[in-house]
């Protein structure tokens, strides 16, 4: 027996096809203008935004309807020098000792080194945590599915929003993560995924003259 009650999908709109093709490459259109940035505005951010965009990273599907993430949103200035002092020495060691040769050639044309100035200067700092289990009111422990789709879709979803309202993410991995479970004080059973940077750009801010893949290599139609 299922524990849900079954309801009518009653929030699916059917459009006419000329429609729908207009509506899919409106939205390709529109992300399409999406960059990574690195040289972030200070300028404020209402919280509201951060909060529609994060409600709207929720409702992303994932294994068993666990929705095994946990958000924490950072603006306190003092956290995020903190975030920034060990991400910088995290990603020292990266560049200067663990990086290989190929991977400090991939990371080239994208220009990132050791210092992460935007980890102080955006507004929000974002940090997403995936969570092996959900901790139950009696110490039980609710088993969650599929945590690194479950994780990334919401993740996606969120970079989606974030560009939709109008703002620019980076999607920073900082490795290894662990420091930030202890900054930010998340118990054990939560494990940093991704941190994602949120702000304006910076004022005449640059960013690499990178393409995307064409629709031939990224597709097979069979
Ligand atoms: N984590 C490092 C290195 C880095 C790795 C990849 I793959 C990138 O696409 C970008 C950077 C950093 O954040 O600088």
């Amino acid at each position: 027996m299922s524990k849900y009650k079954f309801v009518s999908f009653s929030t699916f709109k059917e459009y006419k096809p000329d429609e729908m093709k207009k509506r899919a490459l409106e939205f390709y259109t529109d992300l399409k203008r999406r960059r990574t940035i690195r040289e972030f505005s200070e300028r404020p951010v209402p919280k509201e935004i951060i909060e529609n965009c994060i409600m709207a990273a929720g409702t992303a599907p994932s294994g068993a309807n666990m929705q095994p993430w946990h958000f924490v949103v950072v603006s306190d200035p003092e956290t995020k020098s903190k975030i920034r002092k060990e991400a910088e020495i995290v990603e020292k060691d990266f560049y200067e000792r663990r990086a290989p040769a190929y991977w400090l050639e991939a990371l080239a044309p994208l220009g990132t080194d050791e210092n992460k100035p935007y980890l102080e200067e955006a507004p929000y700092i974002i940090v997403i945590f995936s969570k092996r289990y959900t901790p139950g009111p009696d110490g039980t422990k609710q088993h969650n599915y599929y945590l690194p789709e479950s994780v990334g879709i919401a993740t996606g979803f969120l970079v989606a929003a974030i560009h939709n309202a109008g703002l620019a993410c980076l999607t920073h991995t900082p490795s290894p993560m662990g420091f930030l479970r202890k900054i930010l004080n998340r118990p054990a059973h939560e494990t940093p995924f991704l941190v994602l940077v949120v702000g304006y750009p910076k004022e005449k801010a640059m960013v690499p003259d990178i393409s995307k893949k064409k629709f031939e290599e990224i597709s097979t139609f069979v």
